[in-house]
């Protein structure tokens, strides 16, 4: 196990833990299994350390995340305001996990930073914002859920987490590797997988409660995207697949249900590159876009340079308010802007 912290910084954490009595944990919006696995871990470990902890995301999650301990008590900011509000305006510590930027926290942004708690940023993504007392950033790590293993072991409390701290941070790391497929070769991430494993929990359950989850619409639309709507550019090893809210109604899918999707075209063979332009739920107009990639190609830069986005180099998202259309054409230029490297 690696220790990140210098001896002053693991002081100003412990100090800072200890002093709290009401804390606040958030993540990205539109939080994935790292945000709510590292979100809920840390908020299971400060509760067994007596803390009032409340945990609040910037809006829905996906329900194949709904199982994990500490779930059903998330509040959310676009459905319960004045809750998510009057918890920031209460708390005297607040903790972001997996967010480089006090933008991505989306609607809590302002309360946030407005409040006058210390806060704590626990996060991978690269360059990182420096606006809390505390930035513990390590974009070299494989989720945010290994990050806080890390911290933990510092804090000499890895070894006693409770199962469900152990379940919430082995999550985290699961999802984001792709079930550690990818973004995993540091030999560290094992030791950390260890030591969870050793609290006693069960690794093949939890790959079960995120990926078994489909509902039959998720699989049959799965089957209309891949046959109907993904273009194959191959010139560019490039895939590129879209939906609409007027699709996702006529297969009765829901938020979450196409977590995941963007990650399949790249079992084609030579595929380097995959995008998914998904129409937000919650904002009809604005086009979520989704890229991953294999090997060196930096997915990072095309979301930063054409999507107003960013991410890691393998993995990255970005939005775009406008029709479908016109994203298409967008994501078209990005390619060939970036042809050199595709073909
Ligand atoms: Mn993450």
């Amino acid at each position: 196990m690696e220790n990140i912290l210098s001896q002053e910084k693991l002081h100003e954490l412990k100090t800072l833990l200890d002093d709290c009595t009401k804390v606040v944990i958030s993540a990205h919006v539109s939080p994935d299994g790292d945000a709510i696995g590292s979100s809920l871990a840390m908020a299971n470990y400060l509760r067994r350390k007596g803390k009032q902890v409340t945990v609040a995301m910037p809006n829905i999650f996906p329900d194949f995340l709904k199982w994990m301990p500490g779930a059903d008590s998330i509040l959310v900011y676009t459905r319960q305001q004045e809750q998510a509000k009057a918890a920031v305006a209460q708390a005297d510590l607040i903790i972001i996990c997996d967010l480089n930027q006090p933008s991505r926290l989306s609607g809590l942004e302002e309360t946030v930073m407005a409040s006058q708690a210390p806060r704590i940023l626990i996060d991978h993504h690269l360059d990182p914002a420096y606006f809390c007392q505390l930035t513990v950033s390590q974009p070299d790590m494989c989720a945010t859920g290994e990050v806080i293993c890390h911290l933990l072991h510092q804090l000499g409390e890895l070894g006693s987490i409770s199962q469900d701290e152990a379940v919430c941070l082995y999550a985290a790391m699961m999802c984001d590797t792709g079930a550690f497929s990818f973004n995993s070769s540091r030999p560290v991430i094992y030791e950390c997988i260890s030591q969870l494993l050793a609290r006693g929990i069960d690794k093949d359950q939890i790959y079960r409660n995120v990926f078994y989850t489909a509902s039959e619409g998720r699989l049959r639309l799965q089957g209309y995207l891949l046959y109907v709507n993904m273009k194959v550019l191959h010139n560019y090893h490039t895939t590129i697949i879209t939906l609409t809210n007027e699709e996702r109604r006529r297969f009765n899918v829901k938020n979450g249900d196409t977590e995941g999707l963007v990650n399949i075209p790249l079992q084609i063979l030579g595929m380097r590159l995959s995008i998914f332009i998904n129409e937000d739920t919650e904002h009809p107009g604005t086009m979520k876009l989704s890229l991953r990639s294999v090997d060196d190609f930096p997915c990072d830069q095309m979301a930063s340079r054409f999507f107003g986005g960013g991410g890691h180099k393998n993995a990255s998202g970005g939005k775009l308010v406008c029709t479908m259309q016109e994203a298409c054409k967008t994501v078209q230029k990005a390619v060939e802007s970036f042809s050199e490297m595709l073909k």
